[in-house]
């Protein structure tokens, strides 16, 4: 099966804002390219989590992300790959938790399994299921920083691993993550994505927009649950390139995003999220009072 982008995409993913174009026949919904392309490029801090010092978590409370190189070894990387592939392959049979992009939804059935590997969107809920992921959500340093950035024990809360296969791997696009959590707004959230493979801009790294507010912003569905475009177009983000192994940490207020894959590089990632306990669960509509957009009477 061909993995190359058809010709007639380039010309409308270049062009046209918030359009469908076909991949493989499929229709599939583009960005504006716009979204992400005004942006300065950091680099992770290398050295892992040895590395981290006072001055860099006063980073964090400033800007509310760090990005981290070398967190976790090959082997260990590996490890993770090797967990996400057992699982999607359907070696776990008791394990229910993958979705593939939609565009190859109604085609797995003739499929091969290792083929699948190619159209999965996300898993959720794995740690349970396999030790290799749930040795990288609880490893020792790493919840020793989460702890000194919550300021109290971490509570993993969710876990996803996030992957963008090669030319069909669809824009997350600007967001909140508090905006999805039924939790008091109050509570801290720190994110925790894990590069797998080396996230570059063109495979969709994390792009970030430090220069909005943490707090909690309306919301409104469109592409995804997001911010609406408007308020990104003209401001300048972070694209925060990860080696393998690298991790970027995020408050759950932080807005982020990340574009479509246009590479041919696959774009697999594990996300976790911690929160301290200190506040009773939010009702799904107190959440929405502070992210829904259209009950705010915002536009969008
Ligand atoms: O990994 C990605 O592409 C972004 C995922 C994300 O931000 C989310 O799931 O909340
Ligand atoms: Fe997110």
């Amino acid at each position: 099966m061909s993995q190359t982008l058809p010709t007639q995409l380039s010309p409308i993913y270049a062009n046209t804002p918030l359009d469908i174009g076909e991949v493989e026949g499929r229709v599939i919904e583009l960005h504006d390219p716009d979204l992400y392309r005004k942006r300065a490029t950091i680099q992770a801090i290398p050295g892992g989590l040895a590395a981290i010092t006072d001055q860099h978590i006063a980073l964090y409370r400033e800007c509310g992300f760090l990005a981290i190189n070398d967190v976790f070894t090959p082997a260990k990387v590996q490890a993770g790959i090797a967990g996400i592939e057992h699982l999607v392959m359907g070696r776990n049979p008791s394990f229910k938790g993958v979705q593939f992009e939609a565009l190859a939804r109604e085609r797995l059935v003739d499929m091969a399994l290792d083929e699948r590997l190619d159209y999965v969107r996300k898993l959720m809920w794995f740690v349970d299921f396999d030790e290799r992921l749930h040795a990288l959500a609880y490893a020792p340093d790493l919840i020793g920083l989460l702890t000194q950035l919550l300021s109290d024990a971490p509570l993993m809360f969710q876990d996803m691993a996030l992957i963008k296969p090669p030319r069909i791997g669809r824009e997350k696009p600007w967001h909140q993550d508090k905006a999805y959590f039924n939790l008091d707004p109050r509570e801290s959230v720190v994110g925790c994505w894990v590069a797998l493979d080396e996230a570059t801009v063109d495979n969709g790294c994390m792009h970030l927009l430090p220069e909005m507010p943490l707090q909690p912003l309306a919301h409104f569905q469109r592409r995804d649950w997001q911010v609406c475009d408007s308020e990104i177009l003209g401001k300048t983000c972070v694209a925060a390139p990860l080696k393998p192994g690298g991790v970027l940490l995020f408050d759950g207020l932080l807005v982020h995003g990340t574009p479509h894959n246009t590479s041919g590089m696959r774009r697999r990632a594990v996300q976790f999220h911690y929160r301290s306990n200190h506040y009773a669960p939010l009702a799904e509509s107190d959440r929405l009072a502070f992210f829904g957009g259209e009950g705010k009477g915002a536009q969008c």
